[in-house]
């Protein structure tokens, strides 16, 4: 995996670039606010429902390549040609407008009563700041919701996504270690909070550990460029391996704190909720809180595909969150036998995989199943998580294609 640490000045150029921004912003800028009232949690029903379609868009970039969805932009994987996700294709999950950010206004507090002292970082301080650099796949843990109703026959509440809650990017940025440090962090304190400048505030705590781990970043930087204001311009964390919903975009505020911290995002919202994961165990979560990713594989084509007879060299996507995936199989049976899938490099521990597979296709109706497996052997369970809101979907996944 390539890592460096180096100390990079952010010219005044990268700023004009990166905060050149479309009518959508412009509008924000405008309003205020205002369009931010209506922020929808989960829910997305897709555009034209609830009136919602009459609103400005929520992101700044050109969606039309992506599924659009109301709150969300869900990247066609067909379209990515290698390995990382162009920003210009990388999903985009947002629970209020693409805020517009002024980077010579901006700063970063670090506070809470588990911090030594509190700290605003302005951006020249961030930028300045040793600087780890990552491959890593960021993935919406409702990646896949809206597959529920064909795969377990119940339909999951929230954003009915297909495959494209998943990217995978190059971020640099200082570890959060390294701001936490400047603080200096108090021995008691057990969770670190992080809270976006949106308008709804959007905000995901997780134990010191997973925050002091050194992969654990505020990213300045996605795929070479200063971060796109839908991807959290001018400061984002990512946090590998674990729900894209703790990859805080807009990052305003770190809060240390020396008790656990409970708020929607971790009591109701991103929790697991079903008869496995009993309240009463969970309290004040409604359900087990969602961490860490599965592992999975989708193949990069349309749903349903559309092929000419003749052979194929077809590929997709596969990760896992506890480093890289190791074997990928396919299948033509629904599962009763398996066929080896080539894995293509690169191979990085935080990366999502590219796998190949070749297939004869002869006329017909067919349906693709792929199924990834990890170093550790943790597969693809048969088994669907039955969850309310459809989190966590991993069974090997049916592709119809229809050749001909
Ligand atoms: N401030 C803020 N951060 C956020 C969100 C948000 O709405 N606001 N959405 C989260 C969710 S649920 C996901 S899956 C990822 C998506 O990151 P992306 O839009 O860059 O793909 O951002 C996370 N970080
Ligand atoms: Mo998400």
């Amino acid at each position: 995996m390539e890592r460096s640490i180096e100390t990079a000045l952010f010219t005044r150029r990268d700023f004009v670039r990166a905060a050149s921004v479309g009518p959508a912003a412009a509008w924000l800028a405008a309003c205020g606010r205002a369009g931010d009232a209506g922020s929808s949690g989960e829910t997305d029903a897709g555009i034209g429902a609830g009136g919602e379609a009459e609103r400005p868009p929520r992101w700044v970039k050109d969606p039309s390549p992506f599924i659009q969805r109301v709150t969300n932009l869900e990247t066609r994987l067909e379209l990515i040609d290698g390995f990382i996700t162009p920003n210009e294709l990388f999903f985009v999950r947002n629970h209020s407008p693409t805020p517009t950010i002024d980077p010579e206004g901006y700063s970063l507090r670090v506070e809470g009563n588990g911090a030594q002292t509190e700290l605003r970082l302005d951006l020249s301080t961030l930028e300045s700041l040793p600087r780890h650099t990552i491959t890593a796949y960021l993935e919406c843990a409702g990646n896949w919701r809206g597959l529920y109703p064909e795969l377990t026959g119940i339909r999951a509440s929230g954003g009915q996504w297909t495959t494209g809650a998943v990217g995978c990017a190059e971020w640099s940025g200082p570890s959060l270690a390294t701001v936490l440090d400047l603080a200096g962090v108090r021995s008691e304190t057990v969770d670190v909070n992080l809270v976006g400048l949106d308008g709804s505030g959007f905000e995901r705590a997780m134990p010191l550990a997973k925050a002091r781990d050194p992969d654990t970043i505020i990213a300045l930087r996605m795929n070479g460029e200063p971060l796109p204001a839908d991807h959290g311009f001018p400061a984002r964390s990512v946090v590998p391996g674990w729900s894209g919903s703790n990859s805080i975009k807009w990052l305003g505020s770190i809060q240390l704190s020396t008790e656990r911290v409970w708020n929607r995002n971790n009591t109701s919202s991103y929790v697991l909720i079903g008869d496995d994961w009993p309240e009463a165990d969970y309290a004040p979560a409604q359900g087990g809180p969602i961490t860490e990713l599965v592992v999975k594989s989708a193949l990069a084509l349309p749903r349903p595909a559309r092929l000419a007879p003749g052979h194929h060299v077809l590929h997709g996507f596969a990760h896992a969150p506890a480093g890289p995936v190791s074997a990928v199989e396919w299948s033509l049976d629904g599962g009763a036998t398996w066929l080896e899938a080539e894995i293509v490099e690169p191979i990085l521990p935080l990366a999502w995989q590219r796998f190949e597979l070749e297939w004869d296709a002869t006329p017909g109706a067919h349906t693709l199943t792929t199924r990834a497996t990890d170093a550790a052997g943790n597969t693809q369970p048969n088994e669907p998580l039955m969850n309310e809101k459809g989190y966590l979907l991993n069974v090997p996944l049916p592709h119809p294609v229809r050749v001909g």
